[in-house]
């Protein structure tokens, strides 16, 4: 009877074993997947993402503008903008196109055109993002990849809003 236990005992050790020698298997497996996940990473972390407020500011058409008036983003990186409605008079609405510098006069009229249905925004593939028109002190957020290395412009389009309302964005590589 020992004889028999004991053998029993030695076929759960060997077939612990085989099934102990399956693992490695599986974690070389692993191993060969982590560098490309390290690649990657470090490629993301060239281009950090971005957090950005801009607020559209003042009570009278003499004073609105954008604080900041200008600001610098990183070409490819994820930006989260936003956008403050700091006005306190109710018919203050604003809005933030970005668009490429030298065509603010020509959105901002085809904005108009757009009327108020429209978000006084044309549907034009060169605007890189646009909000809503917002209300005093409304506050939203949007995101964006930051387009390429360049000169642009953030405008209100709010009839009338053009030119006073007028950001320099600057984008680096
Ligand atoms: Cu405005």
């Amino acid at each position: 009877m020992k004889q028999v236990k004991i053998t029993l005992a030695s076929i759960l050790f060997v077939s612990l074993v085989a099934c102990g020698g399956a693992e490695p298997k599986e974690e070389s497996k692993t191993v060969e997947k982590a560098p490309e996940k390290t690649e990657t990473k470090t490629a993301l972390a060239m281009v950090e993402d971005m957090a950005v407020e801009v607020a559209a500011k003042g009570e009278s058409m003499m004073e609105i503008a954008f604080e900041p008036a200008s600001m610098t983003l990183v070409e490819g990186a994820e930006v989260t903008l936003t956008f403050k409605n700091q006005s306190s008079a109710e018919g203050m609405l604003h809005n933030f196109v970005l668009i490429p510098t030298g065509i603010g006069q020509e959105i901002a009229t085809a904005g108009i055109a757009a009327g108020e249905a429209g978000n006084f925004t044309p549907n034009d593939d060169r605007i890189v993002v646009s909000t809503k028109m917002t209300t005093m002190g409304e506050e939203l957020t949007v995101t964006f990849t930051a387009p390429k290395a360049g000169s642009y412009e953030y405008i209100c389009t709010y009839p009338g809003h053009y030119p006073a309302m007028i950001g320099k964005l600057t984008v680096t590589e």
